[in-house]
């Protein structure tokens, strides 16, 4: 067939059988494949196929988010993120998924199986201490974004790269409505488990500041197309065993600011701080949250200095000594202001909007759950209302941790 259908495990079996390569990594016959869905996210299928030899995981998309078939999609978001995996999986040294193969019709995307691998957010809620992982996600996110930049590119490359991820409309568009539009006022689309939370929404949708916080980041999203970004970079896009870790599912992928990757990440990590009552695994996402930036920033400041001659066309330094280290420093600042924003927003729509997440879940005691996500909501909102204090990840998280004694 040559239109689209939406393949379940026979068709899968078929589709695979067509591609040589796809079946000689499987081994022995297409019958013997054993084909196990294990699609978690809210918008696609997905499938790991396991055969004799080897196994490969197989996302397919759906004409519709796949929690609410109502709600009607385009297709196109497994060609946005195969794109993105083929832009930036050569820059990343092993922290994604191999890009196996793509088919425009069908609109699947086959990549390697990370079967041995936990989703980071599941990891963190079992337990799992892995120190290694949040620096490693700094150095993804500096060499994802420096090399998709204009930093290290001749514009050119970038215009067309910004071109090809500014036609992910339908996913720009639901980050915009879930992330930075609905939390704020009534939406159909909101919802949140405890009445403790009410009060702090109301402060947060009648506060000036923080609306004006809201929109200014907002229109930050939109219109600072420094690097192709992952675009929805939580720990649920994260696969990771204590040794190796790689940032899956980024069919999100869009031109914007830096910060934003970098905001998703820690945002997420700080719900998984207000969610665990371990005092030993909150000083651990301290610890995670500075790694990561430490990492993002030591990794970003390197490729920028490194002496390697830039591919001809990209911008030269026209400034040398202290005027450019200044310059560079006000750039990382830029991003670390952007990060703290998107971090505090991210937070809000995840206690507040469409989609949340299960960090919380595990806590069993309904009063504690809800003193737990009203003291996440608390400081996010906050965060927002002091953006211009907090000007260092130190400043973030000595909050971070005055919340905690509260
Ligand atoms: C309808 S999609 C809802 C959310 O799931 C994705 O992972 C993104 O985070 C999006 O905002
Ligand atoms: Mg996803």
């Amino acid at each position: 067939q040559t239109s689209y259908r939406t393949l379940d495990a026979g068709g899968i079996r078929a589709f695979l059988a067509g591609l040589p390569a796809i079946a000689t990594r499987l081994g022995g016959l297409a019958e013997q494949w054993q084909v196990r869905e294990v699609s978690d996210g809210n918008l696609n299928n997905v499938f790991l196929i396991t055969g004799p030899a080897g196994e490969v995981c197989l996302k397919q998309s759906l004409p519709h988010v796949r929690v609410d078939p109502s709600w009607k999609m385009p297709l196109d978001r497994t060609h946005f993120e195969a794109a993105w995996l083929c832009a930036i999986g050569p820059l990343v040294g092993g922290l994604t998924t191999e890009y196996l193969h793509f088919d425009p019709v069908l609109y699947v995307l086959v990549v390697e199986s990370l079967s041995g691998h936990t989703v980071l957010r599941t990891a963190l809620m079992q337990g799992a201490d892995w120190p290694e992982v949040a620096p490693r996600i700094g150095m993804f996110v500096a060499r994802a974004c420096f090399g998709t930049s204009l930093l290290a590119r001749p514009f050119e490359d970038v215009f067309d790269a910004r071109r090809l991820f500014a036609a992910n409309q339908a996913l720009t568009r639901i980050t915009l409505d879930l992330v930075f539009d609905d939390p704020y006022r009534d939406h159909p689309r909101n919802h949140w488990h405890d009445s403790a939370l009410s009060p702090i929404v109301l402060d947060i949708r009648t506060s000036a500041a923080t609306l004006l916080a809201v929109e200014n980041l907002r229109r930050r999203f939109l219109s600072q197309p420094q690097a192709l970004l992952h675009g929805d970079l939580h720990t649920g896009s994260i696969m990771s065993t204590a040794d190796d870790t790689r940032v899956i599912d980024g069919e999100f992928a869009l031109y914007g600011p830096i910060g934003f990757d970098c905001g998703m990440f820690v945002g997420n990590l700080v719900l998984h701080f207000f969610a665990t009552p371990d005092l030993a695994a909150r000083q651990a996402v301290l610890r995670d949250i500075d790694g990561f930036w430490r990492s993002f920033h030591a990794q970003f400041t390197a490729l920028w200095n490194a002496d390697d001659a830039p591919p001809p066309g990209t911008l030269r330094p026209l400034a040398y000594g202290p005027a450019a280290h200044v310059a560079q420093q006000a750039f990382m600042d830029e991003v670390m202001g952007d990060t703290i924003g998107f971090a505090a927003i991210e937070i809000i729509r995840r206690l507040i909007g469409y989609a949340h997440t299960a960090d919380f879940d595990s806590i069993t005691d309904p009063r504690l759950r809800a003193t737990c996500r009203a003291g996440a909501l608390a400081f996010a909102y906050y965060v927002l209302d002091h953006l211009a204090d907090m000007r260092t990840i130190a400043d973030f998280l000595s909050c971070l941790e005055e919340n905690e004694r509260k």
